[in-house]
């Protein structure tokens, strides 16, 4: 691939200010994403003080909640994290559908790096697994694509 130019992000998150917006709703699950989320800032040269933690009620509320902090422009990136369990009702899936469709508008609207943090899981089980057992952690996977995403917009 010499012979290209190739844009691509570095993963060095040294001086940013980054908002991580989590839903307090299967709190259990969340806070494990928040703590794989800062985990991987910090290993990526981010000072603890460029990171402020926003809490929501659910997942139903991270658009809302990531809009304003946007729109206010005080941040370089967001990182969205929650986790939507289903239950016995379609509850679980109108909760994801807007979550989801609210986050992507968020991030077109305000040409904001988003990471997407938001477990939507048929069991308790599968939370866990995605929320820093074996199947990783999804917190820092949504930092990770949060960064890189940032790094790479600056460039184009
Ligand atoms: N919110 C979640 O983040 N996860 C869930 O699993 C969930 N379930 O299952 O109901 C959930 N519901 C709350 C919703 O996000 C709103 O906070 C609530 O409806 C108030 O607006």
């Amino acid at each position: 691939m010499n012979d290209i130019t190739t844009i691509a992000g570095r993963l060095d998150a040294t001086g940013l200010k980054i908002a991580i917006v989590a839903g307090r709703f299967n709190d259990f699950i969340v806070n494990r994403l928040v703590d794989g989320a800062v985990d991987y800032l910090e290993r990526h040269g981010l000072d603890r003080a460029g990171i402020t933690l926003v809490r929501a009620p659910g997942a139903f509320e991270l658009p809302l909640v990531c809009q304003k902090l946007a729109a206010g422009g005080a941040y370089d990136g967001i990182v969205a994290l929650g986790a939507v369990i289903r239950g016995g009702t379609p509850h679980f899936d109108y909760v994801c559908a807007e979550a989801v469709k609210g986050l992507a508008q968020v991030m077109l609207a305000h040409n904001v790096a988003l990471g997407f943090g938001l477990l939507t899981c048929d069991t308790i089980e599968q939370a866990i697994e995605r929320a820093g057992s074996k199947a990783g952690n999804k917190g820092a996977e949504a930092a990770a694509a949060m960064l890189e995403t940032l790094r790479v917009l600056e460039q184009l």
